[in-house]
Parts: structure tokens; C-alpha cells; sequence
């Protein structure tokens, strides 16, 4: 059979920019506000734009009807050309290729659904109107590229971080992020800005901060925030060594601050917060001697290091920051841990970390321990 007879041709000449259209397409905050036809709005949306990567969606219908939209990209050529293949989840329903060519000082816009048959591709046609509602469709993109031709014209948005100041592992990105001067824009989560905790719980409903936005791509976790920064905006300080086994050791090392000092930190936190005298006690307890173990280690580990791995400041660091500057005040780290303290005063001393804790020095009263009169 022909491919045309499967297929499904629908056009339109836009009178804007390829670049603009491409953007419209391809940015989440842009695409989920308009994509599909007249009436119908788009909500649990996630899209991972690499080649198999994954676009899912929940298509509203104006009477409420839910249709599940699952698609998987199979070639990304900005912006020009953009294919895959979509679906329910279930199954395949046909692969869709958009292409932008430059016509007419604008952009042609071609959609091409190929169907498996072409019983197929007449049933979306009769039964679900496809031509009209592809019609409408591409009428709601011109519209909306008129509205918001400016913002789509400007450049790149900058890397979005949601987290809170006095929160350890924001401090952990935030100083990854203050050692290389990358540009970012803090979205608090307080009280005072609910539209940021809004955003947040949306992008990552397990309701964990810090989370990094770069150009609507969610990145979670603080160790793998720290590495995407480091691959994705790099700058003249290295957190990862491209040396594989010293990155396996700085790695090792960022586990270690997180699991058994962080956590045990956060553990004495929780029973704090129950507002149990008794859980608060037992939590304390187990909290303390954890660290107890954890300082012993570090004491023996740090013989001879400046920082966690060495000489070099690294990911490491930027976790070891929060986790002893907290868990110092949770369970105090002994005069017989020399070597840590020291370690701990440095990390204090270090001008990204030291700009994290006074920009947090504001918030220590609601240390559920109590914060203590030093640092
Ligand atoms: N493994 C996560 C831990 C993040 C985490 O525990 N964040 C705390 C704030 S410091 C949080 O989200 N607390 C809120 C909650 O647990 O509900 C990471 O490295 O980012």
C-alpha cells in the first residue's frame, strides 16, 4: 500500500520565525499550554526531549473525557524536523512527523501521521475528526506564537533552583552552584512565594528539594544535580575529577556524607518534629552514636587531606558542607576529632559554603534542636 493512502497530511503557513515555532513545540512550558484542538487542555505533563526519551501527557476533552498520550521521540533536528512515534501506552497508534521549513519570511508547518493501515487512519478521521482537529490545532499555535512571540524570542531562561536556604542538601547544590558562578534564580519555598511550592510539587511529586530546572528539564537529587552541572554548565572548578577511579572515590565520599552523616542529622531532626519528648530522646540517641561512628572514620579517612578526596574541592566537599555543619550542632563532634573539626572550620572558611550559611542565618531559630550561639 502507498504511503499516502496511510497517511495523514495537514498544513499550515505560519507567519513567524522557524526558531520561534520550534520553541513553541518543543519547551514544555510553551507546548502544554496550547497543543491540541479547540477546548481541550493538557494536564500531567512530562517531556524528556531526547531520542527515546518520553512525552506523556493527559489530554482533557471539553467534557472532561481523559485521553492518555504517550510518545517517544525518535529524531530531535532543531528546528526543522521532530519524530515520534505516539500512542496511549498501549499501543502505537501512528509515528508523527513535524517538520519547519522556511517559506515565505515564516515557517511552513507540515504534520504527517503515518498509520499502521489505512482503516486506521479513516477511523481517526470519520470517528475522531482528526482533519478538523488537527485544523484547529495548528490555528491554536498561531495564536499562541502571536501572543507570546516575545517571550519565545528571548533568550535561553536561566537555571531555576527550588529549595530553601536553611534545608542542607539546597546548601549542598547551592554551594556547587557558588563555586563556579553559575548563573541561577533561587525559588524559594516559603510561605511568602506559594506559586514556587506549587511549581515544585508539580515537577516532582516526591516533594524532595533541591530541584534544579534547566529549560523545563527536572533534575532531581543533590548528588545528581551537582553532576549534571557539572556535564551541562561546567566551570573553572572541577566537582567530579575526569579521572574515573578519583570520581568513584569522590562519589564514595558523597554517599558517605549523605548516609551516615546527613542522614542520621536529619533522623535526630525527625524525632525533634514529632513533638515526642521520648521519640526526640530515642532519636537523639541513635542519631548520636551513628555520628559517633561516622567522626571516628572521617577522623582516620582525613589524615593528611585538605578536602574530602584530597587536595581538590569537589562534590565531596559541597555534601560534607551541610551534613558536619548541622550535624556538629545535632551531636557535637569532639575535641579528640581534630582532623574533622579542622576539616568542618574550612568548609566554614570556603566562600561558597560561608555565603550559603549566612544567607541562611536568618532561619536558625527554627532549628528543631536548637541551634547553638556559634558558626
Ligand atoms: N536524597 C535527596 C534528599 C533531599 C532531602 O531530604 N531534602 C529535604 C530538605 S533538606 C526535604 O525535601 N525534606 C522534605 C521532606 O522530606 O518532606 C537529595 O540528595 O536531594
Amino acid at each position: 500500500m502507498a504511503t499516502s493512502e496511510r497517511e495523514l497530511v495537514l498544513q499550515r503557513q505560519l507567519p513567524f520565525a522557524r526558531e520561534l515555532v520550534w520553541k513553541a513545540m518543543t519547551l514544555p512550558e510553551h507546548v502544554n499550554v496550547w497543543w491540541g484542538p479547540d477546548g481541550f487542555r493538557n494536564e500531567n505533563v512530562a517531556m524528556d526531549l531526547r531520542v527515546g526519551g518520553a512525552w506523556t501527557f493527559d489530554m482533557v476533552g471539553p467534557d472532561g473525557t481523559r485521553y492518555p498520550n504517550h510518545s517517544v521521540f525518535k529524531e530531535i533536528t532543531p528546528p526543522s524536523r521532530l519524530v515520534y512515534d505516539h500512542g496511549d501506552g498501549q499501543r502505537v497508534r501512528f509515528e508523527a512527523t513535524i517538520t519547519l521549513e522556511e517559506a515565505h519570511g515564516g515557517t511552513l508547518l507540515t504534520l504527517r501521521q503515518l498509520y499502521d493501515s489505512q482503516a486506521a487512519r479513516d477511523e481517526v478521521v470519520e470517528k475522531y475528526g482528526a482533519v478538523e482537529g488537527g485544523k484547529q490545532h495548528m490555528a491554536k499555535l498561531e495564536q499562541y506564537l502571536e501572543a507570546h512571540q516575545a517571550a519565545l524570542g528571548a533568550a535561553a531562561p536561566p537555571l531555576a533552583l527550588y529549595g530553601h536556604p536553611f534545608s542542607s542538601y539546597t546548601q549542598k547544590v547551592l554551594t556547587a552552584l557558588y563555586e563556579n558562578g553559575t548563573p541561577f534564580e533561587f525559588r524559594c519555598l516559603g510561605p511568602d512565594t506559594p506559586q514556587h511550592a506549587a511549581e515544585w510539587q508539580r515537577r516532582w511529586p516526591l516533594h524532595k528539594f533541591p530541584l534544579l530546572v534547566d529549560a523545563g528539564r527536572d533534575v532531581a537529587e543533590s548528588s545528581i544535580i551537582i553532576e549534571y552541572l557539572q556535564m551541562a554548565h561546567p566551570g573553572p572548578v572541577r566537582l567530579l575529577p575526569s579521572d574515573v577511579q578519583a570520581a568513584l572515590d569522590v562519589r564514595f565520599m558523597d554517599r558517605f556524607f549523605d548516609l551516615h552523616v546527613m542522614t542520621p542529622m536529619q533522623h535526630a531532626v525527625g524525632g525533634a518534629l514529632s513533638g515526642n519528648a521520648t521519640k526526640k530522646a530515642e532519636a537523639l540517641a541513635h542519631a548520636s552514636a551513628r555520628l559517633d561512628i561516622a567522626y571516628a572514620w572521617l577522623e582516620r579517612h582525613l589524615a593528611g587531606k585538605t578536602w574530602a578526596c584530597g587536595a581538590e574541592f569537589t562534590l565531596a566537599d559541597c555534601a560534607a558542607a551541610p551534613s558536619l555543619f548541622y550535624a556538629d550542632w545535632t551531636h557535637r563532634i569532639a575535641e579528640h576529632y581534630p582532623l574533622l573539626r579542622a576539616y568542618r572550620a574550612r568548609l566554614l572558611a570556603r566562600p561558597s559554603f560561608a555565603r550559603a550559611v549566612e544567607e541562611a542565618r536568618q532561619f536558625r531559630p527554627l532549628f528543631p534542636l536548637g541551634a547553638p550561639d556559634r558558626d
